[in-house]
């Protein structure tokens, strides 16, 4: 069992998606099943040393600053750096394989994804009591994926150069493999000026929990929290865990469709009234998601979107929801209470001392990783409003405690039609509703949100479907390389 006083973290030890992201263009998952436990554990300890650490994914990143400044000095494009990056997980179908029976001490990550499809709003089918989500097979099954190994590059071929390495390790596709491949998930960045950005055009990325001790310089609004609300074992993680989870971190997987013409074309039929009605369905979106595309949140600039604020993370976090009106507790005139950014980090709508007091987020907060996946919508799809060709979000996100984390945002939080609860009296008889993003119920997809139109800030408006659409998911364990050199691995070979 973990002790209270583990030794000062240390970088080197943890993985490096977790606490640093590994830099990408592209990333491909790949998902397997162990064919043979005593060969993988043998063979792991030849993937180990290749497994990027934390340290190493500062060392990446401080290295593209570099060359980025040099270029700008030299009014010269950078150069693209050749840069790779593997790291490795396990679900709980995996570890009974390799003898590791312990509870993780999570009861999500032991129960697996699948179970939990259903209460977190994942459409599907019953049957004789049974619920099937909507999914695809390798994730429905439930029992095919023991182990997944992500790669990240500057390009297909580094990754493919890595995956070909990883193959050879473990004998992928031979006779004598120890791993046997289920599925690759390939995402990529997406192109020119949308990098940086999700399908449905909006800049992601921007607000993530800075992790104390790690990220010493946190930017304006940025909310420090202790180790231990990402890393399992560290300050505040109080749950009794077995020793092989100390630094390790728990990842939530799900492969999400994004139908991005419908999506526009939802934005398209319904401008805000007031400006023209290019820019009142840009407003809109805006007030669904909680940010303008530029990534500026619309708490700061509620009318008319400010790219140079969007692009500045000096001021693009800093904001509470309460700051600029502090005496109109109550209102969403800024920001509806709930768009997707103010659901999933609502910041002083819980901190303030009027609900609660100071700190009820933090223990919520996660660290989210992904990549796009699928390419750029086509003009056949923009003029039919229909998806053809799939696209959508790989969601990855970290946080030591699964039931605190992405499953609290998504059930207690997105899904949840009363939350935030201290302003639903304020409202008279409506409901704050749904996430208009990834809120779901089940059902037909059909959703109520309130205050999505500022002049009427207690109208519900009805979104007709839900546009993100989960295909699969797994909870999935990143453990530390110490864990891995001596719990998973054993000498041999
Ligand atoms: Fe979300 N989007 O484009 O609308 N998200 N998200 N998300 N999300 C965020 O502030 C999006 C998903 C969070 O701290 C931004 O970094 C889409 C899931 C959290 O203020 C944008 C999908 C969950 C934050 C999107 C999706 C979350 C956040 C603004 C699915 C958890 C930080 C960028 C396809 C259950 C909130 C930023 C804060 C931000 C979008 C999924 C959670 C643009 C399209 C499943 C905690």
């Amino acid at each position: 069992m973990t002790t209270n006083l583990p030794p000062a973290l240390d970088l080197n030890n943890v993985q490096g998606d977790i606490l640093v992201g590994l830099p990408k263009k592209t990333q491909t998952y790949v998902f397997y099943q162990i064919a043979n436990a005593t060969e993988f554990r043998k063979n792991l300890t030849h993937l180990i040393p290749l497994i990027t650490t934390s340290t190493q994914a500062q060392g990446h990143k401080q290295l593209i600053k570099q060359i980025k400044t040099t270029a700008a000095q030299h009014h010269t494009p950078p150069p693209v750096l050749k840069l790779a990056g593997i790291n490795i997980a396990f679900s709980h179908n995996g570890l009974p394989k390799i003898g590791i029976t312990q509870s993780s001490g999570d009861s999500a990550f032991d129960g697996g994804m699948l179970k939990d499809s259903q209460s977190l709003g994942d459409k599907g089918t019953t049957t004789n009591g049974t619920f099937s989500p909507d999914w695809i097979p390798a994730f429905k099954a439930g029992n095919l994926i023991d182990v997944l190994i992500f790669f990240s590059g500057d390009s297909h071929q580094t990754v493919d150069e890595s995956v070909k390495k990883v193959d050879l390790i473990f004998g992928v596709g031979t006779h004598n493999a120890s791993l046997h491949e289920v599925l690759r998930i390939v995402g990529d960045v997406r192109p020119g000026a949308e990098k940086g950005h999700e399908h449905f055009g909006f800049l992601d990325g921007i607000s993530q929990p800075a992790v104390q001790g790690v990220d010493t310089k946190p930017n304006p609004g940025q909310e420090v929290v202790q180790q231990g609300v990402i890393l399992c074992g560290r300050a505040t993680d109080t749950i009794t865990r077995p020793s092989w989870t100390l630094d390790g971190s728990f990842g939530s997987f799900r492969f999400l469709n994004q139908l991005v013409p419908e999506f526009d074309a939802f934005l398209k039929a319904n401008p805000i009234p007031g400006p023209p009605p290019a820019e009142g369905s840009e407003l809109f979106g805006a007030r669904l998601v909680g940010r303008w595309k530029s990534g500026a949140p619309i708490d700061l600039t509620p009318t008319k979107d400010d790219p140079a604020l969007g692009a500045d993370p000096l001021r693009n976090n800093n904001f509470q929801y309460t700051e600029q009106n502090p005496d109109d507790f109550e209102s969403q005139v800024r920001c509806p209470f709930s768009a997707h950014l103010r659901k999933t980090n609502p910041r002083n709508d819980l901190n303030s001392t009027q609900v609660g007091g100071p700190g009820t987020v933090a223990p919520h907060r996660i660290i989210r990783r992904g990549v796009q996946f699928g390419p750029e919508v086509t003009p056949e799809e923009a003029k039919q409003n229909k998806t053809i060709h799939a696209r959508g979000l790989i969601f990855f996100a970290y946080s030591a405690n699964l039931a605190l984390g992405f499953q609290f945002i998504q059930k207690s939080w997105a899904n949840n039609q009363n939350f935030p609860p201290a302003k639903t009296p304020a409202i008279g008889t409506a409901t704050i509703g749904f996430d208009p993003i990834i809120g779901q119920q089940n059902s037909d997809g059909t959703r109520q949100s309130i205050g999505l139109e500022p002049q009427n800030q207690l109208q519900e408006t009805t979104l007709p479907t839900e546009w993100v659409i989960p295909q699969g998911g797994e909870y999935l364990f990143l453990p530390s390389i110490s864990a891995l050199k001596t719990q998973f691995a054993v000498a041999g070979k």
